[in-house]
């Protein structure tokens, strides 16, 4: 038996390869997003249940799962650290590669080594996230150094390079964002107004690519159930139509990558990183649910 979901050590054998990006350099409230990952994977290593219980299987002895950090991420500034990041991405081989963050700007790394393999306009990004992530660069709150890698300008960069957008979550913008997303129709923006809640039906008929890639800032969710993040926002995602929506996404659509970023550990508080780390064993085992089906068959 596997000591941890995280059971191998060989990012070149592993059915999902789970690369993290400790960087939090463009954060614009607080701070604390580079201490993310490692809390999430401790969560793998010693908190999340090996066994699957919506398959009736301990997933860790069918999928190989391993962990690299990208060294040195620190020090760098945000072009370097998109750099870095795509580098280590774009040289992943597992079938399934996910990043964990770090500040949301870290997907656009990610991203760029998806457009390296496939054509974005094929790749709709199905985002979670309480932001739009759409504004040009972060000159509205930092104008000492602005930058175009900024976590608040993520999506701008991938829908500029063709990436369909579908958001989910979204319930703080400003007229910037709201005037981007409305003049283009391969972004689908659901708010979360108070209003009802869209069936999760509805927000999947919504990606209209086969290919799906899965951006998930943490503080999409409600801050009842996440509330370590670095830019909090009331009235978020319920847990169970999370975990349920995105199981419906990767079982209709094709999952070619997928990231959880924006988790900032607070002190006497684990829910998100423990949070963090369900979803992302969840995504891996619904991603590889054929497999595990047909062992568990063979048990019986
Ligand atoms: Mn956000």
């Amino acid at each position: 038996m596997p000591q941890s979901i995280i059971n191998t050590k060989d990012p070149k054998v592993a059915d999902a390869h789970i690369i993290s990006a400790p960087y939090d350099a463009t954060a614009s409230f607080h701070k604390g997003t580079a201490l993310g990952p490692k809390k999430v994977v401790e969560c793998l290593n010693t908190q999340i249940e090996f066994w699957d219980k919506r398959y009736g299987i301990e997933s860790t002895d069918y999928i190989k799962i391993a962990h690299t950090e990208i060294p040195g991420l620190a020090k760098m500034a945000p072009d370097e650290a998109h750099a870095a990041v795509v580098k280590m991405c774009s040289e992943s081989v597992a079938p399934l590669t996910l990043l964990l963050g770090g500040e949301h700007s870290m997907s656009f790394g990610a991203l760029k080594a998806l457009a390296k393999k496939e054509n974005p306009k094929d790749i709709t990004i199905f985002q979670i996230d309480a932001h739009c992530d759409l504004r040009k660069d972060d000159s509205d709150y930092n104008d000492t150094d602005p930058t175009e890698y900024a976590h608040s300008a993520v999506m701008r960069r991938a829908h500029e390079i063709g990436f369909n957008l579908v958001q989910v979550g979204i319930r703080a913008y400003s007229k910037e964002e709201s005037d981007y997303f409305s003049s283009f129709k391969n972004i689908k923006t659901f708010e979360w107004n108070g209003e009802k809640i869209p069936s999760i039906a509805k927000v999947v008929s919504a990606i209209n690519t086969k290919k799906v890639y899965i951006s998930i800032d943490v503080d999409g969710i409600d801050p009842a159930y996440m509330p370590g993040t670095g830019t909090p926002v009331q009235g978020g995602l319920e847990w169970w139509y999370t975990l349920k929506l995105l199981e419906k996404v990767i079982e209709k659509k094709t999952l070619v990558g997928a990231d959880v970023v924006e988790v900032s550990p607070v002190s006497d508080n684990v829910l998100t990183e423990y949070g963090a780390a369900q979803i992302v064993y969840n995504m891996i085992n619904t991603f590889y649910k054929k497999r595990l089906l047909e062992a568990k068959k063979k048990l019986k």
